[in-house]
């Protein structure tokens, strides 16, 4: 695959919704894309997942640009003959900023894929035609509005809630949805707002037959989370702390988790996302794909990661009307009894709404070249 050239797009994007969690509130987003063409013409899209601030992880889109312009795509540009499989491998030399790293290698993967004429799903091993869909509801004014917007969700389709949660909106808020709701597929994300010291919170939360909670702990502290499972019966499924192939061998021998939220670009890509999937297959570990509040381009490549045969819950992977008015899609993603239906064109297998991008866009540079 020799490529021609290399676009960064900043757009400015505004959320249906505010998305409230314990480190903080969003409304407007910044969404950062890769787009790559080859020498014959062909492009492929790529999302930087990190946000505006370093709130989920160190890595911002402002330091993601920097990093991409002056280190990561001149390590792809200068080898000629490189597949998607070996980018990751390709910018080794880089440490860390995985989410800029994934949105350069995911558009490879997609231009890869488009050039075979297969859909991505498929050139990654997939095996599902439909993806089960879930929701993530951020922190509402009061527990009332936050069950209203369950109800609603309910109602479109999705095949599960999950709630943010923080000290003080806690076990009393997840009571309530229980009492309201007591059959649902139920889940609860800290994004990492609690210590050991909370253990008697969290361990209540065990009487509401949740199917996991996520990232209650630091988001390093694999030891504490070990500490904290073998107290708990609701399984801990790890976010923040799984930042490579490494964290989650760690964590499998300590005991710290049961199931993975699988974001590719928390570890860098489709390549790393693939060794994470066969060792979670091989040691019977729980797998499900998360979102980062992504554009339609993010998301439709997190549908083709949700097609793999271990991915066993609900993904963070709604509709593009949950998370915009107007998505950048063509056509956008959409709930039907529950799922996603995957796409059988080539690549992430959607267009880019050329007037959509125009409107949102911000600034476009081409780098290297
Ligand atoms: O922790 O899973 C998370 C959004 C931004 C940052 C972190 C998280 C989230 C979500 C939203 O929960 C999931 C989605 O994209 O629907
Ligand atoms: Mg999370």
């Amino acid at each position: 695959m020799e490529l021609r050239k290399v676009e960064l797009y900043m757009l400015r994007m505004s959320l249906s919704e505010p998305f409230e969690t314990s480190f903080g509130s969003v409304k407007d987003r910044s969404v950062l894309l890769v787009r790559v063409e080859e020498r014959g013409g062909e492009e492929g899209w790529g999302e930087v997942a990190a946000g505006e601030g370093p709130w989920y992880s160190y890595e911002t889109q402002e330091i993601a640009v920097l990093v991409l312009e002056k280190y990561l795509i001149s390590e792809v540009l200068r080898r000629k003959e490189l597949s998607a499989r070996e980018a990751y491998d390709a910018m080794s030399r880089v440490r860390g900023y995985k989410m800029a790293k994934a949105g350069l290698e995911m558009a490879l993967w997609d231009l890869e894929a488009r050039l075979t004429g297969k859909p991505l799903y498929k050139y990654l091993g997939g095996v599902r035609r439909r993806i089960l869909s879930g929701v993530s509801i951020g922190i509402k004014k009061t527990v009332e509005r936050l069950i209203s917007i369950i109800g609603k969700r309910l109602d479109e389709g999705y095949s599960r809630i999950k709630i943010k949660i923080k000290p003080g909106w806690d076990v009393k808020v997840v009571e309530r949805i229980r009492r309201e709701f007591p059959d649902i597929p139920l889940q609860v994300d800290a994004n990492a707002a609690y210590t050991l010291k909370d253990i008697h919170v969290l361990a209540r939360l065990d009487e509401y037959n949740l199917l996991m909670i996520e990232q209650p702990l630091h988001y390093d502290d694999l030891a504490d989370h070990a500490v904290l499972a073998r107290k708990l019966r609701t399984p801990i499924c790890l976010d923040e702390s799984i930042k490579s192939l490494h964290d989650l061998k760690a964590s499998y021998l300590l005991g710290s988790l049961e199931i993975v939220n699988l974001k590719p670009g928390r570890v860098g890509g489709y390549k790393p996302s693939l060794d994470i999937h066969d060792f979670c297959a091989k040691a019977g570990l729980g797998l499900w794909i998360g979102g980062m509040l992504e554009s339609g381009v993010g998301k439709s490549h997190l549908v083709a990661l949700a097609t793999l045969p271990q991915v066993g819950y609900p993904n963070d992977i709604s509709a593009s009307s949950r998370y915009w008015e107007r998505d950048i899609i063509e056509p956008p993603l959409e709930l039907v009894d529950g799922c996603i239906e995957v796409r059988e064109q080539p690549g992430i297998g959607v267009e880019i709404d050329e007037e959509a991008l125009r409107k949102y866009l911000v600034w476009k540079k081409e780098v290297g070249g």
